[in-house]
């Protein structure tokens, strides 16, 4: 046999590769299999998400979707596009043909924000302006020690974030607006940045209840960005997405996609959730 050609990693400069995959599980191709078939076919499965999830940076988020929408969905986070790519086809394969069929599916890439506060910015606006501090005074280090400190965690939980497992994922596709008046790309952006800011404020609001991760799909999909919550109560996801709709940036330049509920299950849980 022939060595095959090593294959380059697709690994971007920073961030990782993120991909939401949702099946539907068709119930009559899974009942041709027999009792031994079956049960080898939800090994494979787990045997499958184990590797995934012993690879070195990556991290799977397995959930039932609450509605016909779905039935299993997927949150796959890696560096290389290589490797999920891979990991992609044998999940889809993992019961056997045909028995996992993709209803909807989403690339993304983790991605710091171009409005996060800058160094600069904290120590010009927040501690000189608002704290009145004196540059060089210690409580003006250690305000910016402080800051430094948050931001740093904060980057990192961005571009390589560690999810929690709380139980309900909702995941949606999101743009924003490019007609006439209401073209965000035409903002200026200072306007954008105040904008967002206050996005911001609200979002952080729901501190400790809501875990949102922002992924970026501009050139890779329809909608710009990917939009996973992550929460202990379904009433929180409800109430942020219907308090962002007031605040100016999705009023004006909000544009969604499909919506979808699951529920993170452990593996055995989620088979028999799903009726395999
Ligand atoms: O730098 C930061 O991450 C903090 C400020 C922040 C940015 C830059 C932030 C905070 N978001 C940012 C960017 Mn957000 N976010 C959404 C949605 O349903 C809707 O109307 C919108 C979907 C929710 C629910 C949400 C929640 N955010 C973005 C972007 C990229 C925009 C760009 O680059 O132009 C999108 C598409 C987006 C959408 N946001 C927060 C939240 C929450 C809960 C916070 C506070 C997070 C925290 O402080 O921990």
């Amino acid at each position: 046999m022939s060595e095959s050609t090593p294959i380059s990693p697709l690994v971007p400069r920073e961030g990782w590769h993120v991909m939401h995959l949702f099946y539907q599980i068709d119930q009559a191709q899974w009942s041709i299999l027999d009792n031994d078939e079956q049960r080898s076919a939800k090994t494979r499965l787990t045997k499958l998400i184990q590797e995934i999830r012993a690879t070195p940076d990556t991290h799977l988020l397995t959930f039932a979707i609450a509605t016909p929408k779905a039935d299993i969905g997927f949150m796959l986070l890696t560096p290389d596009l290589q490797v999920a790519s891979t990991f992609e086809k044998q999940l889809t394969l993992s019961l056997g043909p045909e028995v996992l069929s993709p209803v909807y599916s989403y690339l993304s890439q983790t991605e710091s924000s171009e409005y996060t506060t800058t160094s600069e910015q904290y120590a010009e606006e927040t501690l000189k302006g608002e704290k009145g501090l004196t540059e060089g005074s210690p409580e003006f280090d250690e305000g910016m020690k402080a800051f430094e400190d948050r931001m740093t965690h904060y980057l990192q939980h961005r571009l390589y974030p560690v999810l929690p497992d709380w139980p309900v994922v909702c995941f949606y596709p999101m743009s924003k607006r490019r007609s006439g008046a209401d073209n965000w790309y035409s903002l200026s952006f200072e306007e954008r940045k105040k904008l967002m800011a206050g996005h911001a404020r609200v979002g952080r609001t729901y501190s400790g209840r809501i875990l949102q991760l922002i992924t970026g799909s501009t050139g890779f999909e329809e909608f710009e960005w990917g939009v996973t919550l992550l929460a202990k109560d379904t009433i929180d996801i409800k109430a942020i997405v219907y308090e962002m709709r007031f605040d100016e940036v999705t009023a004006r330049f909000g544009e969604f996609g499909d919506f979808y509920i699951g529920m993170q299950l452990p593996l055995d849980e989620l088979f028999r959730r799903v009726c395999l």
